[in-house]
């Protein structure tokens, strides 16, 4: 009887021990799902309690599960960042932008997927300084690379040095946990310089990647001139991606499986070498179509597929519910028939053809699929990926944040061409070619200089500019002319 009694109030005490220790053991859950640098702390707090070795064991896996949860729920705030930067295409030369001659399915079902902005513009028709806006966030007079420095050059130590002072994306993300991988066009030496904890450009030379210098005199192809100029410069091994695979993105997802990433793709797709897959050039061979554009046209769908392996690759991963993807155009691009080299009115123009893009984000259950045709910019990339990631931008940042629906704050976007005088590569108010802005369906070329003869076209009603209505619009004119010279009065001299 009295062992009976004895046992009874024994169980009553584990009973008692155990509840208490259930408590505090929710408690310090609670208190470690609310904050994850919790965690070790709730662990050691748990040691105290002098759990019993199976209890602890058991308590452990349940604290693990619980804040593998909690980093699921912290990472749905994160959002994977996929940048997919195209390079020397056409606006118009996407299905989805209403081309039935060039075939883009993988882009297609993904602006399906997006919000399609349709009329999306960057700063100036060239890829170094409209992709170190991408990164930075700020128009090219701002960050002032590729504004007048020869292509063949690095920019000097003082350009180098403010670059290297920009709370670039990279950098941002960085700071909230993200890893981030560099591939393809990076005209700014070594990833690392920028931010990006991982990427393919360390700016060394490397044999046998692709050339860009193209003849544009013969049409010769410029494969084979390896290790120099250009092809160095515009990315070295990150020229590799696309055109040989997607390896290193696919063993960059191994490695970050499960954290929070932010990915760079940028081949050098459809720019030249023109050199597509045959069977891709087959498809686009006929009796009336110059081989230059058809090996364009191939260009453009292996580009595409490129992209479609990609996207494959994030839905592989699982992530793709929770992946921000992000498209875009870094300059526009005509080829001309019977030379291999492109319109003058498209690439390094600030015609249409140069400087419109569709931008394109796609992030399911945060952004509803849509076309939309209000005015969007480059500038916008930077403080939207940030706002998704929860990550304030820099104040003078010019962009704004797109997810929150078609842009109403802004009625405008600019931009501007520069000239290339490497004598004179630091300041760009000596080299800038013309400036440009859009305003509604107003579009104003102004030439640099004074008096010079200015360009206005209602680019809804003329989107090739066909019809200089400068002299019908002589009022439209000044009112552009005003809000240029408020965005960047690029007055000449010092
Ligand atoms: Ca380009």
């Amino acid at each position: 009887m009295l062992q009976t009694k004895l046992t009874i109030v024994k169980r009553e005490r584990k009973c008692s021990r155990a509840a208490i220790l259930w408590r505090k053991f929710r408690s310090l859950v609670a208190c470690a799902a609310a904050d994850e640098s919790y965690s070790g702390v709730a662990l050691c707090q748990l040691k105290r309690l002098r759990v019993p070795p199976m209890r602890m064991l058991v308590s452990m896996v349940a604290l693990g599960v619980t804040l593998l949860v909690h980093a699921r729920t912290v990472a749905d705030e994160r959002p994977n960042i996929v940048m997919i930067v195209c390079d020397d295409q056409a606006w118009f030369d996407f299905g989805f932008m209403g081309n039935r001659e060039i075939h883009t399915p993988n882009l297609d079902r993904l602006a399906e997927q997006s919000a399609v902005f349709t009329r999306g513009y960057v700063p100036t028709s060239v890829c170094r300084p409209s992709l170190a806006t991408m990164i930075t966030g700020r128009y090219p007079h701002e960050h002032r690379l590729g504004v007048g420095i020869d292509g063949l050059k690095l920019a000097p130590p003082r350009v180098r040095e403010r670059f290297e002072q920009f709370p670039t994306l990279p950098k941002l993300l960085a700071s909230r946990g993200y890893r981030s991988f560099q591939t393809g066009k990076w005209w700014e030496g070594d990833f690392r310089d920028a931010g990006f904890t991982h990427g393919m450009t360390t700016g060394k030379a490397v044999r046998d990647s692709v050339g860009v210098n193209d003849d544009p005199q013969t049409g010769r192809e410029g494969l084979g001139r390896l290790d120099r100029g250009m092809s160095f410069l515009a990315g070295a091994e990150g020229l590799r991606i696309g055109r040989e695979g997607l390896q290193p993105i696919r063993q960059f997802l191994d490695e970050v499986e499960g954290e929070p990433f932010f990915l760079w793709y940028a081949p050098m797709l459809p720019h030249t070498p023109h050199n597509p897959p045959p069977e891709l050039l087959e498809k686009y061979k006929t009796a009336n179509r110059p081989e230059t554009i058809a090996k364009y046209m191939a260009m453009c769908e292996w580009f595409d597929q490129t992209c479609g392996e990609l996207l494959r690759l994030i839905d592989e991963k699982s992530a793709a519910e929770n992946t921000l993807v992000a498209f875009i155009v870094d300059n526009g691009y005509i080829q001309l028939p019977g030379i291999n080299w492109f319109d003058k009115r498209s690439k390094l123009s600030p015609y249409e053809a140069g400087v419109r893009t569709p931008i394109l984000l796609r992030w399911p259950n945060h952004i509803t699929p849509a076309r939309h045709d209000t005015l969007v910019h480059s500038v916008d990339l930077m403080p939207t990926i940030l706002a998704a990631c929860g990550q304030e931008p820099p104040d003078d940042l010019p962009g704004i944040n797109l997810l929150k629906g078609a842009p109403t704050t802004r009625d405008t976007v600019y931009g501007a061409t520069f000239l290339s005088k490497p004598e004179k590569p630091l300041d760009p108010r000596d080299t800038v070619n013309c400036r440009w802005c859009i305003s509604d369906r107003w579009k104003l070329i102004a030439p640099h200089g004074v008096d010079t003869p200015k360009e206005l076209y209602n680019v809804i009603d003329d989107a090739h500019e066909q019809h200089n209505m400068a002299s019908e619009r002589p009022d439209k004119v000044v009112q552009l002319l005003t809000k240029l010279d408020q965005w960047w009065p690029a007055t000449l001299g010092r």
